[in-house]
């Protein structure tokens, strides 16, 4: 599939500035237009553009308060920004990059270092959010890893709290699973753990639920919104799916196939816990799960 094309806000109160650009940009990115920062700033919020190119002198909000606002919320400060600008002293270029600016560029432009530069800085974007998105997933399995579900989980019990609905985790395990790399070999531990979260991410398919992998053979679904019956049918449905996805364990007391052990929590976040309460209550389950025969779920 091609990438889709990159967006570029341009933000000037003249219009033939902004006609300029636009000129000059328009056959590779497309682009979209402010001619105030009121407007600007609603626009990044809406169009979630990849480059902002920014005039500094505009009546009412300028450019470098426009800047400042981009650069203090979490939700856009990614998205980069260079301003264009008359203004060409040291200070000036100075303060825009003190307040976030990625690059300064001083008009009267010259259209092949427009070009180059915003290809540059759209390039290292790209880049950039590549290495972030890695830094979220698990290399074995290809799911959410732990920082991933680190992050999420103290978003998720904030907003559970505020809301007043329930927060659900599961912790799950594979049973007798040194067992099964001394028989099959680590490669085939590794294969075996990633069709187990091949199943877990195909069953937990409402949008905001996370599965992540946890750290070795154990991996954790975050479930919002999710009370305790609905949790332990989540458990459950994973149980049955790994156990008939068949992956065969001759050294299993349990059965001839791979098999899992879950604990399931629910709690209505309170400003007075913190959220490590629902992974401690999950893992005393687990291990109860555990003592009660394994391939089962404790909630
Ligand atoms: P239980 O049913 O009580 O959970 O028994 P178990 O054998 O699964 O538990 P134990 O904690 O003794 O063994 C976990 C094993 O998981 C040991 C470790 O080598 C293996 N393991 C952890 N991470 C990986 C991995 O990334 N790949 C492979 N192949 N094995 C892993
Ligand atoms: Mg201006
Ligand atoms: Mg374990
Ligand atoms: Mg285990």
């Amino acid at each position: 599939m091609a990438e889709p094309r990159p967006k570029i806000l341009v933000v000037d109160d003249i219009p033939s500035n902004i006609h300029v650009l636009s000129r000059i940009l328009r056959d590779e990115y497309d682009i979209y237009f402010a001619t105030d920062g009121e407007r600007a700033l609603d626009l990044v919020q809406a169009r979630m553009p990849d480059l902002v190119l920014l005039d500094i002198m505009m009546p009412g909000m300028d450019g470098y308060e426009v800047c400042s606002r981009i650069k203090a919320d979490p939700a856009v400060h990614d998205i980069p920004v260079i301003f264009i600008s008359a203004k060409s002293e040291v200070e000036d270029e100075t303060r825009g990059l003190e307040v976030g600016a990625i690059d300064f560029i001083t008009k009267p432009i010259s259209p092949p270092i427009v070009r180059a530069r915003v290809r540059n800085h759209l390039l290292l974007k790209r880049q950039t959010d590549l290495l972030r998105s890695l830094s979220f997933l698990d290399g074995l399995t290809g799911i959410a890893n732990r920082r991933r579900f680190d992050e999420t989980i103290l978003r998720e019990w904030r907003r559970c709290g505020r809301t007043c609905l329930p927060l659900s985790l599961i912790i799950l395990d594979v049973d007798h699973f040194k067992a099964y790399n001394d028989q099959y070999g680590h490669q085939a531990g590794d294969e075996c753990l990633r069709l187990v979260a091949e199943v877990l991410s195909e069953r937990a398919r409402r949008p905001g639920d996370l599965v992540a992998r946890y750290g070795g053979e154990e991996f954790v679904c975050l479930l919002p919104e999710t009370d305790r019956a609905g949790a332990a049918a989540v458990a459950e449905s994973f149980r049955a799916g790994v156990a008939e996805r068949g992956i065969p364990h001759q050294q299993s007391p349990v059965a001839p196939h791979v098999t899992i052990s879950l604990g399931v929590a629910t709690t209505v976040p309170t400003a007075d816990d913190g959220h490590e309460i629902l992974a401690q209550t999950a893992d005393r389950l687990l291990y109860q799960a555990k003592r009660a025969g394994r391939n089962c779920v404790q909630d």
